[in-house]
């Protein structure tokens, strides 16, 4: 975003609550963080000359990987100079007077903007809120995607993992390997697929390269922002055999592909879903020696794919070893983290080292945790009392020139998140462009517009089988968050063509106020 605002002739700066850039990939630096995305997918497309220099090492790029790669488009566009680390955004009040933005940081630091664009992230607030004593604890908490930066010793210590989601399922398996034993609470089971990482494979690698104008195309227009081919099929419409030797190869293949990569109504029938939930629930079957861990483990009550699915390596087989203990949280519930432990209503867990892994106040929690006030003094969080409002998750009614990037009721979380990222800066650096060419000096969205796409996006919804499950795709996991569904989930192309629609027609749906031209530097 910096970079395409720099080319429009902005001044700009940046805040950055880490001490350098990366995000996600700064802070979540625990055993096994891993992309669930293949890395020639998950990169940016805006520079031909980086998408062919930079070489990945292995299919799924390890969080270090990730992490110096963002380091290094840093330094190639020469980013950090307009960024201050370290400094954390506290609140943003629009000034109708001044029409512009007025942003105080957690160092004191006063700034005013005519453009303000959140890039805080849907997955960074880390939700911790729903465990009793907590604070209590004698040894390290550790919330994984707030790692610590030193390495964590846990050989020879009791460590417990609260959580199953993709962070728990990337971890479990290493910190079982280095702890002295481990124990997992598992409040839902999760679908997991194999990720099947491996070195990068060189001649792949080319290949993706000599095409990749063609692969970043197809992704932008995909369901998940991968370059998949869906088979348009029902499941229900071919036989046993042709949709096993299907999922077969799939599941041997591994990764994302067997989530957006099979029959199109894996997510619109319930019948459908039952052969690709039944095919993964066999898979745990014989990977896990133990019936009742197997049976723990084998998600029952949720349809696949309606809760993010888990990408894994070796997840399922590490509760084989003695060393590791699997605490159903469905039969005995958390009753609070003691100094000591963890207390079920069963029995109390003597542990070292508390990981959790219980994921994040998803997709609004850190544009929220902003004191945000549009308009009229209204606060972005009374808006939002019972669910995001936005119009394409770019913008909300009421705060004018604020952006979104990644905001709710956007594909986001439910894509592969660079091919949204950069749509979002395309579309949010037209916008500007637009404006800045027609001398606009405010945007935001009308209501009706806003309410028709929040409608449109329930409506979209309530025809999958996501709307009705409890998730953090649905706020089920953080108390008292609206039940709302929070990403599109339309699919990536589809949202795109809608995005575009609106450029094309001169900003349908926004209402933009002409004043004196913004000077450019
Ligand atoms: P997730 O997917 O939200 O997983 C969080 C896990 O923690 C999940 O198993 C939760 O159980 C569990 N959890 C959360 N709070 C509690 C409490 N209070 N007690 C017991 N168990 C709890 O987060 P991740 O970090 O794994 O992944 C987030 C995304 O980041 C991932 O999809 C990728 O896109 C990257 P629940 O399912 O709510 O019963």
């Amino acid at each position: 975003m910096l970079h395409r605002l720099r080319r429009l002739g902005l001044s700009t700066r940046g805040y950055e609550a880490g001490a350098g850039v990366g995000g996600t990939w700064y802070w979540n630096r625990y055993p096994g963080a891993r992309c669930d995305s293949e890395s020639v997918y998950y990169s940016y497309s805006f520079s031909a000359e980086l998408q062919q220099e930079w070489e990945w090492s292995e299919r799924y790029a390890s969080q270090p990987e990730i992490l110096r790669y963002l380091e290094h488009v840093a330094d190639r566009f020469d980013l950090r100079r307009d960024f201050r680390f370290s400094t954390r955004v506290v609140a943003a009040r629009f000034d109708q007077a001044g029409s512009c933005w007025s942003v105080r940081t957690d160092t004191g630091e006063q700034v005013r903007a005519r453009f303000l664009v959140s890039a805080v992230g849907c997955l960074s607030l880390p939700n911790v809120s729903a465990l009793p004593g907590v604070g209590n604890f004698r040894g390290p908490v550790l919330h994984t995607g707030r790692w610590p930066h030193e390495p964590v010793d846990v050989a020879g210590r009791r460590v417990g993992v609260l959580g199953t989601g993709s962070s728990g399922v990337q971890a479990i398996p290493l910190l079982a390997e280095q702890a002295g034993h481990l124990t997992v609470f598992q409040r839902t089971p999760n679908y997991s697929v194999p990720a099947r990482n491996a070195p990068a494979d060189p001649v792949t690698g080319a290949a993706v390269k000599a095409d990749y104008d063609a692969i970043r195309e197809r992704c932008r227009r995909s369901l998940g922002g991968f370059p998949f081919d869906v088979d348009p099929r029902s499941a229900l419409s071919v036989s046993p055999t042709e949709r096993e030797d299907l999922y077969r190869g799939l599941w041997d293949t591994g990764g994302m592909r067997f989530v957006f990569g099979g029959f199109a109504d894996v997510l619109t029938d319930r019948a459908a879903n039952d052969v690709a939930a039944d095919f993964v629930r066999a898979r745990i079957g014989e990977a896990v020696r133990d019936p009742a861990t197997a049976e723990a483990l084998t998600p029952r009550d949720h349809p696949f794919g309606t809760r993010r699915p888990a990408l894994d390596t070796g997840y399922y087989e590490t509760y084989n070893r003695d060393d590791v203990t699997l605490v159903d949280l469905r039969r005995t519930p958390v009753v609070e983290v003691t100094e000591r432990g963890l207390r079920t209503t069963e029995a109390e867990y003597p542990l070292d080292v508390l990981v959790l892994a219980t994921g994040f106040d998803a997709m609004t929690g850190s544009m929220l945790a902003m004191d945000v006030v549009g308009r009229d003094g209204v606060a972005l969080r009374q808006k939002w009392i019972d669910g995001p409002r936005t119009l394409l998750g770019l913008m909300s009614a009421g705060f004018p020139n604020l952006f979104t990037i990644t905001g709710p009721l956007s594909p986001s979380v439910f894509s592969n998140m660079p091919t949204c990222i950069e749509q979002h800066v395309d579309w949010i650096a037209g916008c500007l462009d637009h404006m800045l060419r027609n001398g606009h000096v405010l945007i935001e969205p009308t209501v009706e517009a806003e309410d028709g796409w929040v409608e449109h996006a329930a409506r979209v919804a309530a025809r999958t089988l996501l709307g009705a499950v409890d998730s953090w795709w649905t706020g089920a996991d953080v108390p008292g968050k609206p039940r709302v569904g929070y990403p599109y989930v339309a699919g990536v192309g589809a949202y795109r063509t809608a995005c575009d629609a609106v450029t094309a027609s001169g900003y349908d749906g926004f209402v933009l106020t002409p004043s004196a031209p913004v000077r450019r530097r």
